[in-house]
Protein backbone atom coordinates (compact mmCIF):
# COMPACT_ATOMS: atom_id res chain seq x y z
CA UNK A 1 0.00 0.00 0.00
CA UNK A 2 1.16 3.33 -0.94
CA UNK A 3 2.13 6.22 1.63
CA UNK A 4 -1.13 8.30 0.11
CA UNK A 5 -3.34 5.22 0.68
CA UNK A 6 -2.56 5.04 4.06
CA UNK A 7 -3.59 8.52 4.43
CA UNK A 8 -6.49 7.67 2.95
CA UNK A 9 -7.76 4.41 5.03
CA UNK A 10 -6.00 5.95 8.22
CA UNK A 11 -7.22 9.63 8.49
CA UNK A 12 -4.50 10.44 10.83
CA UNK A 13 -5.43 13.70 12.75
CA UNK A 14 -3.14 16.64 12.49
CA UNK A 15 -2.82 19.46 14.67
CA UNK A 16 -1.95 22.36 13.19
CA UNK A 17 -0.62 25.80 14.56
CA UNK A 18 -0.17 27.55 11.55
CA UNK A 19 -0.76 31.70 10.35
CA UNK A 20 -4.09 33.70 9.75
CA UNK A 21 -3.01 34.06 6.05
CA UNK A 22 -3.33 30.24 5.60
CA UNK A 23 -5.47 27.88 8.19
CA UNK A 24 -8.68 27.59 5.92
CA UNK A 25 -6.77 26.78 2.85
CA UNK A 26 -4.73 24.27 5.14
CA UNK A 27 -7.44 22.65 6.33
CA UNK A 28 -9.17 22.12 3.12
CA UNK A 29 -6.31 20.51 1.18
CA UNK A 30 -5.65 18.09 3.94
CA UNK A 31 -9.37 17.41 3.62
CA UNK A 32 -8.96 16.97 0.17
CA UNK A 33 -6.19 14.72 0.70
CA UNK A 34 -7.89 12.20 3.28
CA UNK A 35 -6.57 13.77 6.54
CA UNK A 36 -8.44 14.96 9.49
CA UNK A 37 -7.18 18.73 10.09
CA UNK A 38 -7.22 20.37 13.13
CA UNK A 39 -6.81 24.08 13.90
CA UNK A 40 -6.11 24.20 17.89
CA UNK A 41 -4.34 27.14 19.34
CA UNK A 42 -5.47 28.18 23.16
CA UNK A 43 -2.62 27.12 25.98
CA UNK A 44 -4.97 25.54 28.11
CA UNK A 45 -5.87 22.99 24.95
CA UNK A 46 -2.95 21.97 22.73
CA UNK A 47 -1.12 20.02 24.58
CA UNK A 48 -4.10 17.56 25.03
CA UNK A 49 -4.60 18.24 20.70
CA UNK A 50 -0.49 17.41 20.38
CA UNK A 51 -1.09 14.13 22.46
CA UNK A 52 -3.90 12.58 20.61
CA UNK A 53 -2.56 13.76 17.35
CA UNK A 54 -0.63 11.70 14.58
CA UNK A 55 1.24 15.03 14.03
CA UNK A 56 1.62 17.94 15.06
CA UNK A 57 2.40 20.96 12.28
CA UNK A 58 3.59 24.07 13.89
CA UNK A 59 3.90 27.16 12.00
CA UNK A 60 5.94 30.61 12.54
CA UNK A 61 3.65 32.73 9.88
CA UNK A 62 2.10 35.50 11.68
CA UNK A 63 3.52 34.62 15.10
CA UNK A 64 3.44 36.64 18.27
CA UNK A 65 4.20 35.98 21.93
CA UNK A 66 0.78 33.69 22.29
CA UNK A 67 1.21 31.73 19.26
CA UNK A 68 4.71 31.00 20.08
CA UNK A 69 4.06 29.96 23.42
CA UNK A 70 1.31 27.40 21.99
CA UNK A 71 3.60 26.25 19.43
CA UNK A 72 6.13 25.04 22.85
CA UNK A 73 3.35 23.81 24.26
CA UNK A 74 2.32 21.68 21.72
CA UNK A 75 5.59 21.20 20.57
CA UNK A 76 6.47 19.96 23.76
CA UNK A 77 3.59 17.25 24.50
CA UNK A 78 3.80 16.07 21.04
CA UNK A 79 7.57 15.35 22.28
CA UNK A 80 6.24 13.21 25.25
CA UNK A 81 4.31 11.62 23.81
CA UNK A 82 6.19 10.57 20.43
CA UNK A 83 4.34 12.31 17.98
CA UNK A 84 6.08 13.32 14.91
CA UNK A 85 6.72 17.32 14.87
CA UNK A 86 7.32 19.41 11.45
CA UNK A 87 8.19 22.77 11.47
CA UNK A 88 7.67 25.58 8.65
CA UNK A 89 9.74 28.21 10.01
CA UNK A 90 8.43 31.12 7.75
CA UNK A 91 10.30 34.10 7.26
CA UNK A 92 13.17 33.20 9.12
CA UNK A 93 16.13 35.34 8.83
CA UNK A 94 13.36 38.40 7.85
CA UNK A 95 13.92 39.63 11.35
CA UNK A 96 15.99 38.82 14.17
CA UNK A 97 12.63 38.22 16.34
CA UNK A 98 11.60 35.17 13.54
CA UNK A 99 15.49 33.99 13.23
CA UNK A 100 15.22 34.04 17.37
CA UNK A 101 12.34 32.26 17.61
CA UNK A 102 12.95 29.10 15.34
CA UNK A 103 16.47 29.13 17.04
CA UNK A 104 14.97 28.69 19.94
CA UNK A 105 12.67 26.13 18.83
CA UNK A 106 14.73 23.72 17.62
CA UNK A 107 17.02 23.72 20.35
CA UNK A 108 13.57 23.13 22.80
CA UNK A 109 12.29 20.61 20.80
CA UNK A 110 12.87 17.50 18.44
CA UNK A 111 11.80 17.84 15.23
CA UNK A 112 10.84 15.00 12.81
CA UNK A 113 10.83 17.73 9.62
CA UNK A 114 11.74 20.55 9.13
CA UNK A 115 10.51 22.21 5.68
CA UNK A 116 10.94 25.72 4.58
CA UNK A 117 12.89 27.71 1.48
CA UNK A 118 16.30 27.47 1.43
CA UNK A 119 17.15 30.97 3.13
CA UNK A 120 14.27 30.14 6.01
CA UNK A 121 16.48 26.61 6.46
CA UNK A 122 20.21 28.52 6.34
CA UNK A 123 18.66 31.17 8.53
CA UNK A 124 17.51 28.18 11.34
CA UNK A 125 21.07 26.92 11.24
CA UNK A 126 22.54 30.11 11.46
CA UNK A 127 24.11 30.36 8.18
CA UNK A 128 23.73 33.84 6.07
CA UNK A 129 21.40 34.02 3.10
CA UNK A 130 19.26 36.49 1.64
CA UNK A 131 15.95 36.48 2.09
CA UNK A 132 12.75 39.09 1.23
CA UNK A 133 9.72 38.67 3.64
CA UNK A 134 8.73 35.09 3.61
CA UNK A 135 10.00 34.63 0.46
CA UNK A 136 13.03 33.17 -0.55
CA UNK A 137 15.63 35.47 -2.51
CA UNK A 138 17.61 34.71 -5.16
CA UNK A 139 20.95 33.89 -3.74
CA UNK A 140 23.55 31.29 -5.41
CA UNK A 141 24.61 28.49 -2.92
CA UNK A 142 24.35 24.77 -2.35
CA UNK A 143 20.71 24.42 -1.57
CA UNK A 144 22.00 20.47 -0.97
CA UNK A 145 24.77 21.16 1.62
CA UNK A 146 22.65 23.45 3.49
CA UNK A 147 19.70 20.73 3.76
CA UNK A 148 22.30 18.22 4.83
CA UNK A 149 24.05 19.86 7.45
CA UNK A 150 20.39 21.14 8.47
CA UNK A 151 19.31 17.60 8.84
CA UNK A 152 23.11 16.25 10.38
CA UNK A 153 23.03 19.45 13.02
CA UNK A 154 19.66 19.28 13.86
CA UNK A 155 19.00 15.12 13.48
CA UNK A 156 15.78 15.66 11.45
CA UNK A 157 14.23 15.19 8.20
CA UNK A 158 15.14 18.36 6.13
CA UNK A 159 13.09 19.51 3.15
CA UNK A 160 14.26 22.69 1.06
CA UNK A 161 11.33 23.58 -1.54
CA UNK A 162 11.91 25.66 -4.97
CA UNK A 163 11.57 25.19 -8.18
CA UNK A 164 13.01 21.51 -7.15
CA UNK A 165 12.87 20.00 -3.66
CA UNK A 166 15.35 18.75 -1.62
CA UNK A 167 14.82 15.86 1.02
CA UNK A 168 16.86 14.68 3.26
CA UNK A 169 18.06 12.95 6.23
CA UNK A 170 21.30 14.20 6.30
CA UNK A 171 22.73 10.96 4.81
CA UNK A 172 20.45 9.84 2.53
CA UNK A 173 19.34 12.97 -0.42
CA UNK A 174 16.79 12.88 -2.85
CA UNK A 175 15.83 15.44 -5.06
CA UNK A 176 12.05 16.05 -6.72
CA UNK A 177 11.08 18.24 -9.68
CA UNK A 178 7.70 18.12 -9.51
CA UNK A 179 5.71 21.35 -9.24
CA UNK A 180 4.61 24.02 -11.09
CA UNK A 181 5.70 27.89 -10.93
CA UNK A 182 2.08 28.33 -10.46
CA UNK A 183 2.36 27.63 -7.23
CA UNK A 184 4.75 30.51 -6.57
CA UNK A 185 1.62 32.73 -7.20
CA UNK A 186 -0.42 31.06 -4.15
CA UNK A 187 -0.18 32.36 -1.20
CA UNK A 188 0.17 28.94 1.65
CA UNK A 189 1.33 27.00 -1.11
CA UNK A 190 4.24 26.02 0.86
CA UNK A 191 2.16 26.21 4.36
CA UNK A 192 -0.37 23.36 2.94
CA UNK A 193 2.59 21.33 1.92
CA UNK A 194 4.21 21.40 5.25
CA UNK A 195 0.89 19.89 6.43
CA UNK A 196 0.70 17.35 3.70
CA UNK A 197 4.23 15.93 5.23
CA UNK A 198 2.71 16.23 8.74
CA UNK A 199 0.04 13.67 7.17
CA UNK A 200 1.94 11.53 5.76
CA UNK A 201 4.49 11.48 8.45
CA UNK A 202 1.62 10.57 10.86
CA UNK A 203 1.12 7.47 9.71
CA UNK A 204 4.89 6.41 8.97
CA UNK A 205 6.98 4.60 11.11
CA UNK A 206 9.90 5.70 12.34
CA UNK A 207 13.54 5.33 10.73
CA UNK A 208 13.90 4.82 6.59
CA UNK A 209 9.74 4.82 6.43
CA UNK A 210 9.35 8.72 7.30
CA UNK A 211 11.80 9.55 4.85
CA UNK A 212 10.18 7.32 2.29
CA UNK A 213 7.01 8.98 3.61
CA UNK A 214 8.19 12.66 3.09
CA UNK A 215 9.77 11.71 -0.40
CA UNK A 216 6.18 10.65 -1.00
CA UNK A 217 4.44 13.34 0.28
CA UNK A 218 6.60 16.24 -1.44
CA UNK A 219 6.13 14.27 -4.68
CA UNK A 220 2.66 13.49 -4.58
CA UNK A 221 2.01 17.40 -4.03
CA UNK A 222 4.20 18.51 -7.16
CA UNK A 223 2.07 16.09 -8.88
CA UNK A 224 -1.11 16.91 -7.91
CA UNK A 225 -0.19 20.76 -8.68
CA UNK A 226 0.86 19.76 -12.34
CA UNK A 227 -2.74 18.33 -12.92
CA UNK A 228 -4.16 21.36 -11.68
CA UNK A 229 -1.80 23.31 -14.03
CA UNK A 230 -2.61 21.45 -16.95
CA UNK A 231 -5.93 22.18 -16.38
CA UNK A 232 -6.31 25.91 -15.08
CA UNK A 233 -2.73 27.89 -16.36
CA UNK A 234 -5.04 29.49 -18.93
CA UNK A 235 -7.33 30.88 -16.38
CA UNK A 236 -5.17 31.72 -13.58
CA UNK A 237 -3.45 31.64 -9.76
CA UNK A 238 -7.64 31.77 -8.53
CA UNK A 239 -8.49 28.52 -10.44
CA UNK A 240 -5.67 26.95 -10.01
CA UNK A 241 -5.54 27.16 -6.16
CA UNK A 242 -9.13 25.74 -5.96
CA UNK A 243 -8.20 23.00 -8.60
CA UNK A 244 -4.87 21.64 -6.51
CA UNK A 245 -7.62 20.88 -3.75
CA UNK A 246 -9.31 18.66 -6.79
CA UNK A 247 -5.97 17.34 -7.50
CA UNK A 248 -5.43 16.32 -4.28
CA UNK A 249 -8.35 14.42 -3.69
CA UNK A 250 -8.13 12.93 -7.21
CA UNK A 251 -4.59 11.95 -6.68
CA UNK A 252 -4.21 8.22 -7.59
CA UNK A 253 -1.00 5.77 -6.91
CA UNK A 254 -0.73 4.86 -10.76
CA UNK A 255 -0.81 9.08 -11.26
CA UNK A 256 2.01 9.39 -8.63
CA UNK A 257 4.36 6.49 -10.43
CA UNK A 258 3.40 7.96 -13.89
CA UNK A 259 4.63 11.38 -13.34
CA UNK A 260 7.23 11.43 -10.35
CA UNK A 261 10.36 12.28 -10.98
CA UNK A 262 12.52 11.66 -7.74
CA UNK A 263 16.21 10.94 -8.17
CA UNK A 264 18.64 10.24 -5.09
CA UNK A 265 22.00 12.01 -4.66
CA UNK A 266 23.21 10.55 -2.05
CA UNK A 267 22.83 7.42 0.27
CA UNK A 268 21.71 4.24 -1.41
P1 LIG B 1 8.56 30.81 -0.69
O1 LIG B 1 8.00 31.72 0.35
O2 LIG B 1 10.01 31.00 -0.94
O3 LIG B 1 7.73 30.77 -1.94
P2 LIG B 1 7.20 28.53 0.32
O4 LIG B 1 7.12 28.27 1.75
O5 LIG B 1 6.01 29.09 -0.38
O6 LIG B 1 8.49 29.38 0.02
P3 LIG B 1 7.96 26.97 -1.88
O7 LIG B 1 9.43 26.83 -1.96
O8 LIG B 1 7.33 27.98 -2.76
O9 LIG B 1 7.55 27.17 -0.37
O10 LIG B 1 7.36 25.51 -2.14
C1 LIG B 1 5.97 25.27 -2.14
C2 LIG B 1 5.67 24.36 -3.33
O11 LIG B 1 5.88 25.10 -4.53
C3 LIG B 1 6.58 23.14 -3.41
O12 LIG B 1 5.80 22.05 -3.85
C4 LIG B 1 7.59 23.51 -4.49
O13 LIG B 1 8.07 22.39 -5.19
C5 LIG B 1 6.75 24.39 -5.39
N1 LIG B 1 7.53 25.38 -6.14
C6 LIG B 1 8.09 26.52 -5.66
N2 LIG B 1 8.69 27.21 -6.64
C7 LIG B 1 8.50 26.50 -7.77
C8 LIG B 1 8.89 26.71 -9.15
N3 LIG B 1 9.57 27.78 -9.53
N4 LIG B 1 8.52 25.77 -10.06
C9 LIG B 1 7.82 24.68 -9.68
N5 LIG B 1 7.41 24.44 -8.41
C10 LIG B 1 7.75 25.34 -7.46
N1 LIG C 1 2.69 36.43 5.44
C1 LIG C 1 2.91 35.88 6.61
S1 LIG C 1 2.66 34.22 6.63
C2 LIG C 1 2.30 34.21 4.97
C3 LIG C 1 2.35 35.54 4.49
C4 LIG C 1 2.05 35.97 3.11
C5 LIG C 1 1.96 32.99 4.21
C6 LIG C 1 3.19 32.36 3.64
O1 LIG C 1 2.84 31.13 3.05
P1 LIG C 1 3.83 30.33 2.09
O2 LIG C 1 3.32 28.96 2.11
O3 LIG C 1 5.19 30.46 2.69
O4 LIG C 1 3.73 30.98 0.73
MG1 LIG D 1 6.04 29.60 -2.44
MG1 LIG E 1 6.63 29.34 3.35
Amino acid sequence: MSYLERVRSLNPLVHNITNLVVAPFTANGLLALGASPFMAYAHEEVADVARMAGAVVLNIGTLDEKVVQAIRLAGQSANAHHVPVVLDPVGAGATAYRTDTVQMLVRELRLTVLRGNVAEVAHVIGVPWNIKGVDAGVGEGDRIGIAERAAQQLDCIVVITGQYDIITDGYHTFLTSNGHALLTQVTGAGCLLSSVIGAFVAIAKPGNDMLNSVVEAVTTYGVAAEQAAARTAHQGPGSFQIELLNQLAQMTPSLFSEHAQIRQTRGG
